[in-house]
């Protein structure tokens, strides 16, 4: 096999991590010595032992890392955190090269692991492939804020409801359970006050059991004020209520309320990158997504198209007031009876 393919083969590997690492990228590498793969591992869960780590558990005897090369999707670790440096342990047992998928851009790292292994005589290769992997790992130390996804459902006239009618059932089975799954993938999602009171969504992940419930979080002008026995407020995952005015009310212990006079766009994003999120979900309702696409603040765009001529009603951006904007189509496939479009901002 030759480097690319050991590469691609290391990233399938970091593919089994997805949903289970939390805020730490999902990483996978791969053990060769003289063209034999000798062994795979990957980082399987938040707080766990890191991919190489668990590749080298994966030798039949641990000699054999002695001149191997690892071929690793993620630059080995410098650090100790929940785990003691995997650039240590590289060099303590001897590899003799190593293949990088992508630098880390987590600043604890960031070429300090690929130093350590080169000052240690070890031959380094980083390819600047990623695979894919990590998009909003790596999105987010480089923009130091979430990415931020808007996700939108309408009929083929751009509509999102029926005139007067508050919640129309746009797109089929096969839709929800793919925006299921986008949830599932996200660390935050977030609604306004309109879509919190009218379709009081729970905004849980049900068809995946997650280590890392996505937080739920919620704009709105008073939190004190809200109606009681929303869903969103029944503990079943971290809620951040971000509100304008201070609270004085006592929550579940799962509710934080979080206190901004405007909460622009650009607050939200700030304050929750300071909580470490890394991505955000838009979900609703349309002055929310107005407000986050007039800011420019919307990275991906997932648009659920239902062929269905609606006729009169909401179209799903009618609150957008700003200049043209420009998306550059990523994927496009049928769902069920309905269409997805992915798109990207630039
Ligand atoms: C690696 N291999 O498999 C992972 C790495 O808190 P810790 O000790 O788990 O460290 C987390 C950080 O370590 C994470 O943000 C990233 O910089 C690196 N993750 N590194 O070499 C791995 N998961
Ligand atoms: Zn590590």
């Amino acid at each position: 096999m030759d480097e690319r393919a050991l590469l691609h083969k290391a990233q399938m590997a970091a593919r089994q991590g997805i949903g289970h690492t939390y805020t730490n990228p999902v990483v996978g590498a791969v053990i060769v010595q003289d063209g034999q793969v000798l062994a795979t591992g990957y980082h399987q869960h938040f707080g766990g032992a890191h991919a190489e780590i668990n590749a080298l558990l994966q030798l039949p005897d641990p000699a054999l890392a002695k001149g191997a090369t690892m071929v690793v999707t993620l630059e080995p670790c410098s650090h100790y955190g929940k785990t003691p440096p995997c650039a240590a342990k590289l060099i303590e047992v001897g590899i003799k090269r190593v293949i990088i998928g992508q630098l880390d851009p987590n600043p604890v790292v960031a070429g300090r692991g690929k130093r350590m292994l080169e000052a240690a005589g070890i031959d380094v290769t980083v390819v600047n492939d990623t695979g894919d992997l990590n998009q909003a790992y790596n999105f987010f130390y480089r923009d130091q804020r979430p990415l931020v996804t808007v996700k939108v459902a309408q009929t083929l006239d751009g509509k999102m409801n029926q005139a007067g009618v508050q919640r129309t059932l746009i797109t089929g089975e096969a839709a929800y359970r793919d925006s299921q799954r986008l949830r599932g993938q996200q660390q935050a999602i977030l609604v306004g006050e309109r879509t919190l009171v009218v379709d009081n969504p729970r905004l849980t992940v049900r068809e995946q059991t997650l280590d890392y419930p996505p937080v739920r979080v919620a704009l709105v002008d008073d939190a004190d004020r809200l109606p009681e026995h929303l869903n969103l407020l029944d503990d079943q995952a971290p809620t951040f209520l971000l509100s304008r005015h201070a609270t004085h009310k006592k929550w579940p212990t799962s509710v934080q309320v979080l206190v901004d006079e405007a909460w622009m766009p650009a607050t939200v994003v700030h304050r929750l990158a300071q909580r470490g999120i890394q991505s955000l979900l838009v979900e609703g309702g349309s002055a929310v997504q107005s407000r986050f696409l007039a800011a420019e603040l919307v990275d991906r765009l997932i648009v659920y198209t239902a062929p269905t001529i609606l006729g009169p009603g909401l179209p799903v951006f009618s609150e957008y007031q700003g200049h043209p904007l420009n998306f550059t189509l990523t994927q496009m496939q049928p769902l069920g009876k309905d269409w997805r479009i992915d798109l990207r901002r630039k």
